[in-house]
């Protein structure tokens, strides 16, 4: 997360991105233009109207701008630069959004955020069971894969492999009384998605989801490149397994659905994300607020523990309480604020749709991990911290209690 370039403003916003790794200095069409400029092998003669036939992709870089067609050798360029964007060749969120308000927008009213934390009763005893070792575990298993890239083999085994881990913690809880479901999600390529869900008493209640993705990339060789993903994303995605094992275990009955995903696709412009949150538009369900996780786990040595709250593109009174979970329920770390850039992580898709989403990251993005999207991204650094990871499946867990229960 966290590739957008360094755009004037940016660079005019002393508390903003100052060390970004992805070394995107230009704008995306500059970007694009020198590429076309300088790659003759590079087919650049796409017109917009190509733009949706086979092998071409359409780019979106920028809130409300005009989709650009791209090869799909060129598409593999812009996975590589760090850039950030939306493809938006199957569905487009922006799109989907205006067809919604134009017809009705009664169920996406988001239910009253509370102004503070009123469950301790029930939350800090699920808290207690939460395991840092089921962190490593779970880790060591995502990470054992050679690359979780969206279109290879190994990230489709990836996700096959979490939806049993997952159908396992959810047959074998007691009394969730098959309240408690698992499946994949299908995407047009072959690395699904996955969703878990604890029903509420109230069906039709307004869902609270947490995400995360599972996806990873080696982005100087996405196709072939070694990618253990260990902070990116593969620390949120585990966090999300502890969460649901724990509220499973507990026999966690929520008034309104909860949900956990596990997006395929992020690191290729929010695909899994995008078609995830187009068809819960679609279908008119209800959405309480989503929780985006992406790394979790770097705590650069000499800095302060802090959970960085994303401020753009996100529900500024969700994100308010949210905060308020962390001196509630947490420990030794401290809630503080950045910025992430258009379409930084999976959260831009909900928030394009309209609905509430919040985003705490590992840090702010000046210590953030520099290893990502690179071989090195694994747990072995000492600057990998499962203990502050842990923080984290405690903020789910309280997030989710407080808003569900
Ligand atoms: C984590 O998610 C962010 C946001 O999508 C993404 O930019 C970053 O590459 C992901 N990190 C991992 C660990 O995959
Ligand atoms: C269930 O949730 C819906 C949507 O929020 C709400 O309109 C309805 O009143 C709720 N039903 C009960 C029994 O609380
Ligand atoms: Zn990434």
């Amino acid at each position: 997360m966290f590739h957008q370039l360094l755009s004037l403003i940016l660079l005019t916003a002393p508390h903003a991105i100052s060390a970004c790794q992805s070394h995107v200095s230009k704008p995306p069409l500059l970007w694009l233009a020198d590429l076309r400029a300088g790659s003759a092998h590079i087919d650049s003669d796409v017109t917009p109207s190509l733009g949706e036939a086979p092998g071409r992709r359409l780019i979106r870089f920028e809130e409300g701008a005009t989709p650009i067609p791209v090869s799909l050798d060129e598409k593999l360029e812009l996975e590589k630069s760090g850039l950030r964007y939306f493809d938006v060749t199957e569905v487009d969120v922006e799109v989907v959004f205006r067809e919604r308000i134009a017809n009705d927008r009664s169920s996406l009213a988001n239910r009253a955020i509370p102004s503070a934390p009123t469950h301790q009763a029930q939350v800090k005893p699920v808290i207690a069971t939460l395991s840092q070792a089921n962190l490593k575990t779970d880790l060591a298993e995502l990470t054992s894969y050679k690359t979780r890239y969206y279109k290879s083999a190994t990230g489709a085994s990836s996700a096959n492999a979490l939806l049993a881990k997952l159908q396992t913690i959810a047959s074998s809880a007691p009394g969730t009384g098959g309240a408690v479901s698992v499946s994949s999600f299908a995407h047009t390529w072959g690395m699904p998605s996955i969703i878990a869900k604890i029903a509420g008493t109230n069906a039709s209640g307004a869902i609270t989801i947490v995400g995360a993705h599972l996806d990873s990339i080696n982005q100087a060789n996405p196709a072939s490149g070694v990618s253990a993903g260990a902070d990116d994303n593969g620390s949120g995605c585990v966090n999300l397994i502890e969460a649901f094992r724990k509220l499973v275990a507990a026999g966690f009955k929520p008034t309104n659905p909860v949900e956990f995903h596990w997006y395929s696709g992020e690191e290729a412009g929010l695909l899994g994300s995008a078609a995830v949150s187009t068809s819960y538009s679609k279908a008119n369900k209800a959405i309480n607020a989503y929780m985006n996780l992406d790394m979790t786990a770097w705590l650069q040595t000499g800095t302060t523990p802090q959970i960085g709250f994303v401020s753009d593109r996100t529900n500024a009174g969700l994100t308010t309480f949210t905060k308020k979970l962390v001196p509630e329920y947490l420990s030794g770390v401290i809630a503080t604020t950045d910025s992430c850039g258009y379409a930084c992580s999976d959260h831009a898709s909900w928030n394009s749709l309209g609905y509430a989403a919040v985003y705490p990251f590992e840090s702010i993005t000046q210590y953030e991990n520099p290893n990502i999207h690179t071989a090195t991204d694994t747990s072995t650094s000492v600057q990998f911290s499962f203990a502050h990871a842990h923080e984290f499946t405690k903020l789910v867990v309280a997030f989710l209690m407080e808003l569900a229960l």
